[in-house]
C-alpha cells in the first residue's frame, strides 16, 4: 500500500506526515492512518498528540455534509442543495452591493487557509466584490512581529533559516515561545542545541514546560517585555559586548537607539519587570558570548498594544549583537498557523496584493491588476484590520454581509461578547467549515468545506519553506473545496478573469502574481517542491536554488542595512487597579489548538484538556480562598468568565493565565482587552486587568 505523504493539518512546523488507507476502515473510524515522516526537517520523525490524532477530524460526528441555510435569523438552520446556497449567497451580496456600493460585503480569512486559498480569497475580494473590507486572523497572530521585522529588514520572513540552524546555535533567547506545547517537536531543534553546549533563555511569566528545559528562565510581569530587551541592550552596551564593526557595516540609525537604552539602566529593569538582575547579566553574557546565537520572539511578547515596539526592543539587541544576517544566527519569530506564513504574502491582508506587495503602491496595483485582467483603478484600497472591521459589522457605516473562512472569532476575537453582538447585527453572515464551530453556528449559510487530507496546495512553513499538502482521499459526497466555492460564486457574481479551482492551476497564477514582490514565488513549481522537499521564497526563477537564509549580503531596504528603531517601554494598555487587582494572561495548551473547533471534537484530546481552566499561585488562591479545583468567576471590564481553578507554584502570584480554546462562559475572551496595537493594529491579548472570586459552579462547557 502506498501512502500519501503530506504535512499535518494544524501549526506552523508543518510536521511530516504519511497517509494511508487505515485497514479497519469503518464509517467510525478514521479512513486514514497517520505516520510520521523522517524526511522532513522540521519534526525528523516526530509528531504531537494532535498530529497523531489528526485523522480522527475527518469524521467527526457532527461534520458538516451538507450546505445549510435558515430561512430567518430565528429559524434553524436546515440542509439545502449547493445551487440553493450559492445562488441565494450571490443574490443577497449582490443586493447588498447595488444598495450600499461594495465595502458592504466583507471578507475574513485565516492563516490556515493554503497559499491557493489565501490568494484566491484576496483576488474574491477586489475582484469579485470589489471591497477594500478584507482581513484575517493573522492580524491575531504574528502581525507584530511582521511589523517589526518589515521595519528593521525590509522583510517579514518568519525564522532567518532552516529550523534545523538552531541545533548549532550557542545560545536562543525565546521570549514569549512555550514551544514544548505549541510545537513539541521544535523542541528537539533546541535539545540538540543543549546537547552541543548551547544556552536555552526562555521569558515567560510563568514556569512553563519550555522554561523547565531552559538554562536560564527569566519571568517578568506580563506587558514588560520592552523594558527587559532595553535592559538587555543597555547592559550589552555597558559592557563592551556590541560587535561595532557589525553596526557600522551593516545598520543605521544605531546612535538613537544607544540614548534610548541608556535609561534603562538594571535596577530600573528589575523594578518594572521583576527579573533580578543578575538574571539579565547571565542572559547578556550567555547571548553575547556565542559564536552564533539567535534571538526568538512568539505570542507572549508580540500580542501586545505595543507589541510592535516590543519586538523592535529584541531586533535592537540581536543587531546590536551582530546576530542578523550572518548564517547559522539571527532574529526570528516563530509563526503560529499551520500557513501563517504564507498566509500573510499573497493578498488576503487589508492592505495587501500578492507577493506580500502594498495595495496603495501603483507598480503593484498595475502589476496584479494586468494578471487578474482587470483594470489596476477597479481595485480598492485598503481595508480594515481584523479587530476594526469584526467591530464595524453591522453598524451604519459598516459592512452588512460577511463571507468568513477559516476562522472561528466567536471565541477567538478580543472582547468576543462584542463581537458576537457585531456579527448578530448583519443581514448576512456565511461562513464555510468542516464542522459546526460557534461561527458557523450563528450564520444564515454554512458551507461545508473539504479538509486538510481530501485536498492539495502548499503551506509555508514557520521557516518559509514552500510544502506540498497532498490529497489522500475524496471528501464526503457533499462537500466542496474553498476554491471550489470561491469560483461558483466569482461565477454567479459575474467577476471578469479566471476563477480555476484546480490548486495547481491557482499557482501557477499565484507565481506570476508574486514575481517581483518581496514575497517570489515565480520560480516554486509543484515539481521542485515534491522534488525537492520544499523550496524557500523569495525565489524569482526556475532555476533559482530558493532563499534559506535571507539577508546574508544585504537586508532588504533600500539601502541594505538592517534599521535600529529606538522604542520606550509604555506598560499594558490597562493596568491593575483597586476593583481589577490581578493580571490576566491568555495563551495554549498542548492538547487543544485555537478556538478548539476541531480540536474539542477530538475524543483523545478532549479527554486531555476537557475545559476552561484558570492557572494562579498559592498565595493569590489562599488570599481569595480559592481551592484547587474550585470554580472560579474571573471579570474584567469586558465581561465575566467560568473556569477551574489550577493552582500552580509555576506562575508569578501577581498573574493568572488562561487558554483560549472553549467556548460559551469558558471563554478567556470574554475578559480580554481590544486595545490594538498602532502599527500592526494587533489586540493585547497577553494582558488586561481581572478580579477573581470563588463561583457557585463550574463552567458549563460546550463542546458540540
Ligand atoms: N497546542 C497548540 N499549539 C499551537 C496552537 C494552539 O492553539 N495549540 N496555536 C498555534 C498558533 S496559531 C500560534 S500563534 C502559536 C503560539 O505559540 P506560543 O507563542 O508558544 O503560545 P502562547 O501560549 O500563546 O504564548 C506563549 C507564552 O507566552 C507567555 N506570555 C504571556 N504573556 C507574556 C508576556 O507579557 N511576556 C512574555 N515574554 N511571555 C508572555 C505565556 O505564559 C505562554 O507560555 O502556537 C501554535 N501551536
Ligand atoms: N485570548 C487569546 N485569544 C487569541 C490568542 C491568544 O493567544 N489569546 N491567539 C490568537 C491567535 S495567535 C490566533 S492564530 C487566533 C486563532 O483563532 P481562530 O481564527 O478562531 O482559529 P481556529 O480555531 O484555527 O479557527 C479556524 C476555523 O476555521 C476552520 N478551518 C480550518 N481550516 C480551514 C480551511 O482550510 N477552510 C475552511 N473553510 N475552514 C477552515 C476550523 O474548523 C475552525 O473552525 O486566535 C487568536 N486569539
Ligand atoms: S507540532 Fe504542530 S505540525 Fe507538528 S504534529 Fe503538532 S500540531 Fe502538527
Ligand atoms: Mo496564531
Amino acid at each position: 500500500m502506498i501512502g500519501t505523504p503530506t504535512h499535518c493539518p494544524y501549526c506552523a512546523l508543518q510536521c511530516g506526515m504519511i497517509l494511508s488507507a487505515a485497514p479497519d476502515a469503518s464509517p467510525a473510524a478514521p479512513p486514514v492512518e497517520v505516520t510520521p515522516r523522517d524526511d522532513v526537517p522540521a519534526n525528523q520523525g516526530g509528531l504531537c498528540r494532535k498530529g497523531w490524532t489528526a485523522a480522527e477530524l475527518l469524521t467527526v460526528p457532527d461534520r458538516l455534509t451538507a450546505p445549510l441555510t435558515r430561512k430567518s435569523r430565528d429559524a434553524p438552520l436546515e440542509p439545502c442543495t449547493w445551487d440553493e446556497a450559492l445562488d441565494r449567497v450571490a443574490g443577497e451580496l449582490r443586493g447588498l452591493r447595488d444598495a450600499h456600493g461594495p465595502d458592504a460585503v466583507a471578507v475574513f480569512g485565516g492563516g490556515g487557509l493554503t497559499n491557493e486559498k489565501a490568494y484566491t480569497l484576496g483576488k474574491f475580494a477586489r475582484v469579485a466584490l470589489r471591497t477594500s473590507q478584507i482581513d484575517y486572523n493573522g492580524r491575531f497572530c504574528m502581525s507584530s512581529a511582521a511589523a517589526a521585522a518589515g521595519r528593521a529588514f525590509g522583510l517579514d520572513r518568519g525564522l532567518p533559516g532552516p529550523v534545523t540552524d538552531l541545533a548549532a546555535s550557542g545560545a536562543v533567547l525565546l521570549a514569549g515561545g512555550n514551544t514544548a506545547e505549541t510545537m513539541p517537536p521544535f523542541m528537539r531543534h533546541l535539545t540538540a542545541m543543549r546537547d552541543a553546549g548551547g544556552a536555552l533563555i526562555v521569558v515567560d511569566p510563568r514556569r512553563t514546560a519550555t522554561a523547565r528545559q531552559a538554562d536560564l528562565h527569566l519571568q517578568p510581569l506580563p506587558g514588560t517585555d520592552l523594558a527587559l530587551a532595553n535592559g538587555l541592550l543597555h547592559l550589552a552596551l555597558a559592557e563592551g559586548m556590541a560587535d561595532d564593526a557589525y553596526i557600522a557595516a551593516r545598520t543605521t540609525g544605531f546612535d538613537m537607539v544607544r540614548t534610548a537604552v541608556n535609561s534603562y539602566w538594571p535596577d530600573r529593569v528589575e523594578r518594572i519587570t521583576g527579573v533580578p538582575v543578575p538574571l539579565m547579566r547571565e542572559a547578556v553574557g550567555l547571548l553575547a558570548g556565542a559564536d552564533r546565537a539567535h534571538v526568538l520572539t512568539a505570542r507572549g511578547a508580540e500580542q501586545h498594544a505595543g507589541g510592535t515596539d516590543t519586538v523592535t526592543a529584541f531586533i535592537n539587541l540581536a543587531l546590536a549583537l551582530g546576530l542578523p544576517g550572518r548564517a547559522g544566527s539571527g532574529y526570528g519569530c516563530l509563526t503560529g498557523q499551520g500557513n501563517g506564513q504564507g498566509g500573510r504574502e499573497h493578498g488576503q491582508k487589508a492592505d495587501q496584493l500578492p507577493g506580500y506587495r502594498r495595495i496603495d503602491d501603483p507598480a503593484a496595483r498595475a502589476h496584479v491588476a494586468r494578471v487578474w485582467g482587470v483594470e489596476p483603478d477597479s481595485l480598492p484600497g485598503p481595508g480594515r484590520s481584523a479587530h476594526e472591521l469584526l467591530s464595524a459589522l453591522g453598524a451604519p457605516s459598516g459592512p452588512r454581509a460577511l463571507l468568513l473562512f477559516g476562522s472561528n472569532p466567536v471565541v477567538s476575537s478580543p472582547d468576543a461578547a462584542a463581537v458576537e453582538e457585531r456579527l448578530a447585527a448583519l443581514d448576512l453572515l456565511v461562513v464555510a467549515d468542516f464542522v459546526p464551530s460557534e461561527t458557523a453556528a450563528r450564520a444564515d449559510v454554512v458551507l461545508p468545506s473539504a479538509q486538510w487530507a481530501e485536498e492539495s496546495g502548499t503551506m509555508t512553513n514557520l521557516e518559509g519553506r514552500v510544502l506540498r499538502r497532498n490529497r489522500a482521499i475524496a471528501p464526503p459526497g457533499g462537500v466542496r473545496t474553498d476554491l471550489w466555492i470561491l469560483a461558483e460564486l466569482a461565477r454567479r457574481l459575474d467577476a471578469p478573469g479566471q476563477w480555476p479551482d484546480d490548486p495547481e492551476t491557482v499557482f501557477a497564477e499565484l507565481r506570476r502574481a508574486s514575481a517581483g514582490g518581496a514575497a517570489d514565488y515565480s520560480g516554486i513549481t509543484y515539481g521542485r517542491i515534491e522534488r525537492e522537499g520544499g523550496v524557500f521564497w523569495p525565489c524569482p526563477a526556475p532555476d533559482h536554488p530558493g532563499t534559506p537564509r535571507p539577508f546574508l549580503d544585504r537586508f532588504a531596504t533600500p539601502d541594505g542595512r538592517a534599521r535600529f528603531v529606538p522604542v520606550g517601554h509604555r506598560g499594558p494598555d490597562e493596568d491593575v487597579d483597586a476593583d481589577y487587582p490581578v493580571y490576566l494572561t491568555t495563551g495554549r495548551v498542548l492538547a487543544q489548538y485555537q478556538s478548539g473547533a476541531q480540536t474539542r471534537r477530538v475524543p483523545a484530546l478532549a479527554e486531555a484538556e476537557p475545559g476552561p481552566f484558570v492557572e494562579l499561585h498559592p498565595d493569590l488562591a489562599g488570599r481569595l480562598e480559592i481551592g484547587d479545583g474550585d470554580a472560579v468567576r474571573i471579570r474584567s471590564r469586558r465581561g465575566a468568565a467560568l473556569a477551574t481553578a489550577r493552582i500552580t507554584e509555576a506562575i508569578r502570584p501577581d498573574t493568572v493565565f488562561m487558554p483560549f480554546h472553549w467556548a460559551g462562559e469558558g471563554r478567556a475572551n470574554l475578559l480580554t482587552n481590544p486595545a490594538l496595537d498602532p502599527v500592526s493594529r494587533m489586540p493585547e491579548f497577553k494582558v488586561c486587568a481581572v478580579r477573581l472570586e470563588p463561583a457557585p459552579r463550574p463552567a458549563a462547557v460546550s463542546v458540540f
